[in-house]
């Protein structure tokens, strides 16, 4: 056992009274329901969050608005990037105590939330910073017929949406909390944010740092509480685009909800039930280490990890074997501890959530290895390695976003390729092969965003990400993001 020691700054911002983050500084409104944030390695309450009343949601919005008017979108590129950039290295000065905070909040391994969560909240912000000083319009020649000698020009400008609302999930809350923030700022919008109620403290504390960053007051405002509060932030007319993480359920009323709100611009990045499929030559040895990391990285919590693994027949045994055998042998614990590769999940209603599938699991006698819930405090369960006969079965429909991989053998490439494709979900896949030309064939025809080759759930700020299908609306990063941020505006000119 070495279990780290909490930060004294730690323990002060956890002791402290939260509010929400309104222009500039903490606002609490006493007449809010408070919401218990759980550590979910012991159960405890480590502290309150307010549920944000639909006043404080306008005040919010208010702020974000104001500041776009009048401040945000007058700066320039260049000053908006050094801002960002200036946030960037204050996360990084403070990396220890938000990767504390998003370990005690969402049961993340410190090692994880140190060197994935926290270090690349920096490279995100920092890649963000970088596309402030490169959104560009295009000059265009009409066709429009001169019948006095007159000419005319045309040009496109990309210009702000306004005020963002950022809706934001348990799972990586500081970091994807960051690529709202960085996307809004970057183009010139401003934004309320609504993290998690399961996990609201990070992004309450980033919202602090971007002011010590010179990020002025109204331009990131964060809004606590539940889903109703998130709703509140939709129906404000003063919010111009929605930009939501999470489950696909939420997603389309989100997306109902905003279209009602006269055509409200909205980006989903939603769940997936992402494919990994091993072709026949794979070896198992070279590849389990690093698709058993990408599989149960954060317990399996990510929307892009894969969760249905497509094995050849000619390697089905020899991978159950394997693949048990390292499960069987991942330390599991204290998130604090960094000599632990497996932690709790992140909340309750998501331990139970895993713990019913399992159980599905468990009546049919499909549970190879793993899968008991231990016996204790705090949402641990161990992790799952499931036998599945036909895609027809729930384990291979549903989003678990669990530590549980369901597995079943393939004979052909193209039986793989229709069982891959048959789900709603298109987020992300992944081929593991050195047969390039079977890999290259492949990659066409598969329902996904994303597809990885001898690698899974890798996202980089210069590579876009999104779903097909059910798995969302929109693209984040790279450059592809601006569009959903600004506005497309054409200029015709006749002289
Ligand atoms: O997600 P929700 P929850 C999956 C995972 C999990 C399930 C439910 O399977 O078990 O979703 O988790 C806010 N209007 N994912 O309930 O509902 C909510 O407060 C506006 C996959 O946490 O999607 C939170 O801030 N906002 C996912 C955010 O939306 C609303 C990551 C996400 O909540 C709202 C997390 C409403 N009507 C869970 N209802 C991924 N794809 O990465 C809720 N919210």
């Amino acid at each position: 056992m070495s279990k780290i020691e909490i930060l004294n700054e730690v323990k002060t911002f956890l002791a402290r009274k939260h509010g929400h983050f309104i222009a500039g500084k903490s606002y609490v409104d006493e007449h809010e329901a408070r919401i218990d944030i759980i550590n979910p390695a012991t159960e405890e309450c480590i502290a309150t969050v307010a549920d944000g009343s639909e006043a404080s949601v306008a005040l919010a919005a208010q702020s974000a608005h104001e500041s776009f008017k009048n401040v945000w979108s007058k700066i320039t590129p260049y000053e908006r990037s050094l801002k960002l950039n200036k946030l960037a290295d204050l996360v990084e000065a403070n990396a220890d105590e938000l990767a504390q905070l998003e370990t005690l909040s969402a049961g993340k391994l410190i090692t994880i939330a140190q060197h994935l969560e926290v270090a690349q909240t920096i490279i995100f912000l920092r890649h963000f910073a970088s596309c402030a000083t490169k959104i560009e319009g295009k000059t265009i020649q009409p066709s429009l017929p001169s019948m006095q000698g007159e000419q005319y020009t045309a040009f496109t400008v990309r210009q702000p949406i306004g005020v963002v609302a950022g809706i934001v999930p348990w799972n990586f809350s500081l970091m994807i909390g960051a690529w709202k923030i960085g996307s809004a700022l970057s183009t010139g919008c401003t934004i309320v944010v609504k993290p998690s109620e399961f996990t609201t403290l990070s992004v309450l504390r980033l919202a602090e740092l971007a002011i010590e960053a010179g990020i002025p007051e109204g331009v990131i405002n964060v809004v606590t509480g539940l889903g109703k509060t998130g709703q509140y932030l939709i129906d404000s007319p003063l919010i111009k685009k929605v930009s939501f993480t999470g489950s696909v359920s939420t997603g389309i009323r989100i997306g109902q909800q905003a279209m009602q709100n006269d055509l409200k611009r909205v980006s989903l990045e939603l769940g997936g039930k992402n494919a990994a499929a091993l072709l026949s030559d794979v070896n198992i040895d070279e590849i389990l280490p690093v698709l058993i990391q990408s599989t149960f990285v954060h317990q399996g919590q990510v929307c892009a990890a894969p969760e249905r693994i497509f094995v050849h027949q000619s390697k089905y045994d020899e991978f159950v074997a394997k693949a048990s055998a390292v499960l069987a042998s991942m330390p599991m614990g204290s998130p604090l501890d960094a000599s632990n590769v497996f932690g709790p999940l992140s909340n309750k209603p998501h331990y139970e959530k895993v713990k019913h599938y399992l159980n599905l699991a468990r009546e049919k006698g499909q549970i190879i290895s793993g899968g008991e819930a231990v016996e204790g405090t705090g949402y641990f369960v161990k992790p799952a390695l499931i036998k599945v006969d036909d895609c027809k079965d729930p384990l291979f429909i549903e989003e678990t976003f669990g530590p549980l991989i369901s597995v079943i053998p393939f004979e052909d490439e193209d039986s793989l390729v229709t069982m891959m494709n048959d789900s709603r979900f298109g987020l992300a896949a992944s081929v593991w092969s050195n047969d390039m030309s079977k890999v290259f064939r492949l990659i066409p025809q598969i329902d996904a965003g994303s597809v990885w080759i001898n690698m899974h759930t890798f996202l980089d700020p210069a590579v876009p990400f999104g779903g097909m299908k059910a798995s969302g609306i929109g693209r984040e990063f790279s450059d592809a993001y601006i569009d959903d941020y600004t506005e497309l505006k054409s200029v015709m000119i006749r002289f």
